[in-house]
C-alpha cells in the first residue's frame, strides 16, 4: 500500500471540522508530542494474569498477550496504533455531574474493573463533583495538582479518565501530572484488541481503533496549523514544526487508506454470515440472540441452554466473536440461539460502529435474551445502558424476555424489584441451573410459530418429508396407518405447500 491520497480526505475540511476540538484554555500548551501520548513505547507487559479457568481459549489468549507485548517490531502504521496501552500502575480519576453517590462509585468500581481487566493494577479512584467536566483539564484545574500529589504518592505510572476526553485534555493533564493520562475509550479499545481473536473480530477492532486514532490526528493536526502561524510570524520552531505536520497528514493518509481496506474487508466477511443468515430465514430456523451486559453471563447461559462450550470468563468482553448453536425444542424444532459482544454504559461509538455487522444479529433475532447481572449492585442501570445500545443499532422492537442471572448470588430483595420493573423476566442461575427449565420453556412458547395449518397422509417413501416436518413445523397428532403417516399440525407456507399433494 502506498500513500497515494484516498478519496476521501480532505485536510481543510478535515481542519474545518474539527476546529472545536481545541477546547479554550490551552492555547499556551507546548505540543511535543501529544499524538503518541496515550500509548507506551513497545514493551513487555510484564507477568501474566492468573488463569482463571482450565479453557484453552484462556490459555490462548494469555500467550497472545505476551507476545504482543514482547513484539519490538513496528509495521507501517502499527506505530501509530498497535502500541498496546502499557496500563500497569494506575490511578483513576471521575467526575462525577449527576445522580447519587452510589452511581458515582459503581462508575469507578467499573473503570477499576475494566483497568483491572486491561492488565492494570488500581491504586487508587478519585472523583470530583462538578457540574461538568473541565473543557481543558477534566477535573477542575484546580484539582489537578491533588491528583498530581496522589500520582507522586503512590508511584503511579498511568491515569485513566472515566470518559472521553478531547486530545487537548489528555495533553493538559499528561503536561501537568507528568505521566500517562488515557481516557474510558482508549482502555475498553484496548481491551478489545487484546481479547480479539476471530480475523474477523480483529478487523473490527482495529477499524475502531483507528477511528478513535483518527479523531486524536484531528485534534492535533487542528491545533498545530494555529501553532505554527504563531511560532512562524515569531520566528520560532520553524523548522521543527514543518515536518511534523507533513507527519500528520502522512498518517492521516495511512489511516484513511488502513480503513478503507479494512471496510472492505470487513463487508465481504459479512457477506458469508449473511448468507449464512439467508439460508436459516429461508428454512425459517427461529434465531435466539443473548444479548446483554458485559460479564452477565451470556456465554455462561449459552453453554447452559446449548452445551455450546464457549469461553467463560470473570473478565469482561471475554467474548468478542459471536457464537451460534444449533438446537431444538422439546418438541423438536430447529433453532439457534447465538452469544454475542457484550455492552457497557457508554460503549464508545467507534465500537458500535465497527462491531455493526455483528450487532446485526441481535437486530435480526426472532427473539432476544437479554441477560443481566441480579448480583450486580445497580442491574436496572446495566438494563438501560443495554436497550440505549438496542436502540442504536436498532433492535428495539425485537422481543425480548429479560433473564435475571446470578441468581444464586443474587439479593433475593434486588431481585424482586427487578421483577416488578421487567414482568416479562425470568430468576436463573446459569451456574447451579436454577430456572434454566423455565427460561427455555419461555423461549420456546415465544418463538415465531408456523403459521399454516395441515393434515396430510404422507406415504412411507417420503421419510425426508416427515423429518423436515419434525424440525420446522409444530406437529399435534402423528399416527402410522397401512397408507402412510397420517399427520396434522401447522407449518410454514413452503412446507405446508410440498405437504398439498397428500392433504386428506
Ligand atoms: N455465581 C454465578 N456466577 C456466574 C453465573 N453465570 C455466570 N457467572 C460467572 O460470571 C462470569 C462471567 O460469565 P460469562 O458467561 O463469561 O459472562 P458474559 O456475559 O459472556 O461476559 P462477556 O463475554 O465478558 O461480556 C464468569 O466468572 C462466570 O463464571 C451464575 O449464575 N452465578
Ligand atoms: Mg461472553
Amino acid at each position: 500500500m502506498t500513500n497515494a491520497s484516498t478519496p476521501d480526505f480532505d485536510l481543510s475540511a478535515e481542519l474545518d471540522a474539527t476546529r472545536g476540538w481545541d477546547d479554550s484554555g490551552d492555547s499556551d500548551i507546548d505540543l511535543d508530542d501529544g499524538f503518541e501520548s496515550g500509548y507506551a513505547e513497545e514493551s513487555d507487559l510484564g507477568e501474566d494474569p492468573e488463569v482463571t479457568t482450565g479453557d484453552q481459549d484462556l490459555a490462548e489468549r494469555y500467550a497472545l498477550r505476551r507476545v504482543a507485548g514482547l513484539s519490538t517490531e513496528l509495521h507501517d502504521i502499527t506505530e501509530v496504533e498497535y502500541r498496546q496501552l502499557r496500563l500497569e500502575r494506575v490511578v483513576l480519576v471521575g467526575v462525577w455531574t449527576e445522580g447519587t453517590v452510589t452511581d458515582a462509585e459503581n462508575h469507578l468500581a467499573e473503570l477499576a474493573l475494566l483497568a483491572e481487566t486491561a492488565g492494570s493494577e488500581v491504586l487508587d479512584a478519585i472523583y470530583q463533583r462538578r457540574s461538568s467536566p473541565d473543557p481543558a483539564t477534566y477535573v477542575g484545574r484546580g484539582k489537578v495538582e491533588g491528583i498530581r500529589e496522589i500520582v507522586q504518592a503512590t508511584g503511579a505510572d498511568t491515569v485513566i479518565c472515566d470518559g472521553e476526553l478531547a486530545p487537548s485534555q489528555l495533553r493538559n493533564l499528561e503536561d501537568r501530572l507528568k505521566v500517562k493520562v488515557v481516557d474510558r475509550t482508549a482502555l475498553i479499545l484496548d481491551i478489545f484488541a487484546q481479547h480479539a481473536k476471530s480475523k474477523e473480530g480483529q478487523a473490527q477492532v482495529e477499524l475502531a481503533q483507528l477511528t478513535y486514532m483518527k479523531q486524536r490526528l484531528r485534534g492535533w493536526g487542528g491545533n498545530l496549523s494555529r501553532q505554527v502561524g504563531g511560532r512562524v510570524a515569531g520566528g520560532a520552531g520553524i523548522g521543527g514544526r514543518g515536518p511534523g505536520e507533513t507527519k500528520i497528514e502522512t498518517d492521516r493518509r495511512r489511516i484513511n487508506t488502513k480503513i478503507a481496506k479494512l471496510r472492505r474487508q470487513l463487508a465481504a466477511m459479512k457477506g458469508t454470515r449473511d448468507v449464512k443468515r439467508q439460508e436459516r430465514r429461508r428454512h425459517h430456523v427461529p434465531s435466539v440472540a443473548i444479548a446483554g451486559y458485559t460479564n452477565a453471563g451470556k456465554s455462561s447461559l449459552l453453554n447452559r441452554l446449548t452445551g455450546a462450550g464457549v469461553l467463560v470468563e470473570d473478565a469482561l468482553f471475554a467474548t468478542l466473536d459471536p457464537t451460534t448453536r444449533r438446537t431444538t425444542t422439546a418438541d423438536g424444532r430447529v433453532y439457534t440461539m447465538s452469544d454475542t459482544v457484550g455492552f457497557v454504559r457508554h460503549l464508545p461509538h467507534q465500537l458500535v460502529e465497527a462491531f455493526r455487522s455483528t450487532l446485526e444479529e441481535v437486530a435480526d433475532a426472532d427473539l432476544v435474551l437479554h441477560v443481566v447481572d441480579g448480583s450486580h449492585p445497580d442491574p436496572e442501570s446495566q438494563i438501560a445502558a443495554v436497550r440505549e445500545v438496542f436502540a442504536e443499532i436498532g433492535a428495539s422492537e425485537v422481543p425480548e424476555i429479560i433473564v435475571i442471572n446470578k441468581a444464586d448470588l443474587a439479593d433475593p430483595l434486588a431481585v424482586a424489584r427487578v421483577r416488578q420493573r421487567e414482568p416479562h423476566s425470568v430468576v436463573v442461575s446459569a451456574k447451579t441451573g436454577e430456572g434454566i427449565d423455565e427460561a427455555l420453556a419461555m423461549v420456546e412458547g415465544e418463538l415465531p410459530r408456523p403459521g399454516v395449518e395441515f393434515s396430510a397422509l404422507v406415504p412411507y417413501d417420503r421419510g425426508d418429508l416427515i423429518n423436515r416436518l419434525h424440525q420446522r413445523a409444530e406437529i399435534d397428532a402423528l399416527e402410522h396407518t397401512a397408507d402412510g403417516t397420517m399427520v396434522r399440525g401447522r407449518a410454514h407456507p413452503d412446507l405446508a405447500g410440498e405437504l398439498a399433494s397428500y392433504a386428506v
